[in-house]
This record gives C-alpha cells, sequence and structure tokens, in this order.
C-alpha cells in the first residue's frame, strides 16, 4: 500500500521519495512495534487522509497544497539504506524515510552527508540521543553521526529529559537546544528565526515522534510529558521546508500503543504539510 499523498508511479520524474524502514533492531525500548510504522502511516493516509467522491478516491490537501512529485518506494531493509539513499540523493531527490527506530537516522545521515558534506541537522526528540559511551543504537544517533554534521548548524528541539551524559556531550560539542519551555516563553516566531538563521543549506531534519507530546502523540517508544504541540512542530516543519531541506525523517511511532491511531495520523499528515511547504516563498 502506497502512503496517500503518492502521485506518481514513476520514480524518475519524483522530486520526493517516501520510503518506510520497518526494522527496531537498534531499540532499547521497554515498548516494542515501531517496526509497524510505516505500514500503519500508510494505510491510516489512506484511510482518513482521502476523501470519496462517487468511485473516485484522492487525497485531500494539506495547507497549501502539494506542487510536487511524490513516489512512494516502498519498504526496504536497514541494510538497503546505504544504497537506497544514494540512488534517491544522487538524482537530486528528497528522501521522506518512516522508521523503524531512530537509529535507523544515523545511517540516513550518513549516506546523504556522501553527496552533500556534513549537514545541518535538525532533530526533533524529547531526547538528545547523545549517548557517547554506547553506540550504535538508537540512543546514540547524534554522537554517531558527529562526522557527518555540522554542529555549528545544527538543533535539538523538543529534548526535555537528557542524561548527565548527554547534557556534558551538548556542551563539549556546542549544541544547540530548544526545549518546549523556551518555545512556551519566547514564542514560535522567535524560535523558528532562531533555527533559520542557524541552518545551512543542507538541512537534513529527523522528527523522533516522541518530541510531541503524548496528548497528541500517545503511540511512540518513549513517550515524556511536556512536549510541543502538534501545531508547533508542523508550522517549525513548514518553515525549515521552504527554506529548503535535502531530506526528512519520521521515527519512532509505535502503533500499538496509540490510541485509536492517532500519532499515525499525525505522522502522515505532517510528511504532507512538508512537503506542502518545500521551496515555497510564502
Ligand atoms: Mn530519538
Amino acid at each position: 500500500m502506497r502512503i496517500c499523498w503518492a502521485n506518481t508511479e514513476r520514480f524518475e520524474e519524483a522530486q520526493v521519495v517516501i520510503l518506510g524502514i520497518p526494522d527496531e533492531s537498534k531499540s532499547h525500548s521497554l515498548r516494542k512495534g515501531s517496526s509497524e510504522a510505516p505500514h500503519k502511516i500508510r494505510e491510516i493516509s489512506n484511510i482518513r487522509d482521502t476523501y470519496k467522491r462517487g468511485d473516485q478516491i484522492s487525497a485531500g490537501f494539506p495547507l497549501g497544497g502539494i506542487n510536487k512529485k511524490v513516489y512512494d518506494y516502498g519498504n526496504i531493509l536497514r541494510v538497503e539504506v546505504a544504497e537506497t539513499i544514494e540512488k534517491i540523493v544522487s538524482r537530486s531527490k528528497i528522501p521522506i524515510s518512516i522508521g523503524g527506530d531512530h537509529s535507523i537516522s544515523a545511517d540516513i545521515i550518513r549516506s546523504i552527508s556522501k553527496k552533500y558534506g556534513p549537514v545541518s541537522l535538525v532533530y526533533f526528540d524529547a531526547h538528545p540521543d547523545f549517548i557517547s559511551s554506547s553506540s550504535g543504537y538508537y540512543g546514540s544517533v547524534v554522537h554517531d553521526v558527529l562526522p557527518d554534521i555540522d554542529i555549528k548548524s545544527s538543533v535539538q528541539i523538543g529534548i526535555r529529559t537528557p542524561e548527565q551524559e548527554e547534557i556534558d556531550n551538548i556542551k563539549k560539542h556546542g549544541l544547540s537546544v530548544i526545549t518546549p519551555l523556551d518555545i512556551l516563553r519566547d514564542g514560535i516566531t522567535k524560535v523558528e528565526k532562531e533555527i533559520l538563521d542557524r541552518i545551512g543549506q543542507n538541512t537534513y531534519v529527523s522528527v523522533d515522534m516522541d518530541a510531541i507530546d503524548p496528548a497528541y502523540a500517545p503511540g511512540v517508544s518513549v513517550p515524556v510529558p511536556l512536549g510541543l504541540g502538534s501545531l508547533e512542530v508542523s508550522y517549525l516543519l513548514k518553515s525549515i521546508a521552504r527554506k529548503g531541506i535535502i531530506g526528512l525523517d519520521v521515527m519512532e511511532v509505535c502503533p500499538g500503543y496509540d490510541i485509536k491511531d492517532r500519532t499515525s495520523h499525525l505522522a502522515s499528515r505532517m510528511i504532507a504539510e512538508t512537503i506542502s511547504s518545500l521551496d515555497k516563498t510564502s
């Protein structure tokens, strides 16, 4: 099943390529099931983000519509990430990956930086994922990709439950962090400007759905209260996409713990909203 936002059958003409990576082998979460997310998000998109008129089923439009060609590549194995991302970015298409556990992002970022060099990383997450005493799992993503990112032009958004080791690493490497309380205090437009001023030309966006408050996104592997609003995250995604991104991933949806599939639906919608805003001036 393809995501409902797919509007071409031809990979060659696509500007955006959706791919699922149903793998959670490097999660340490007590909650299992993020590997079910690619299927569930596609399924829910076809149920809730479409409408039927006569015999015709069409996808609804996100705010601003979609003027890109979007191709759904289907699912790939974790071991196929490097070759698949290379195939997509070498043709100057934008990959949008659906996980799976967050460690997959490290594989994607490594591959994408082979074309673009060190990327500006915008990392939405409740957790910094900046453990250095252990590597190759969902808690060490940022440390694992340090050679592949430009840390001065990178930013973490939504952080609210760091370990001491991660706080130390954030300081040591000078990583910019925006917490939910920062957004509450400063307002979304100030934070938006701060992010846009920081990021460079080659920006990769990684979204751990646990950045969002469990009230909006209960179906995640590691939920943490006091999170971002779904509208705040979507607003920032659209703003960053307008400036230009080289890729996006949406990770850690855990359908078995969801409430009426609202997290999967939100993930589908956030993907559409991001595509809608790509390279637009308004
Ligand atoms: Mn994460």
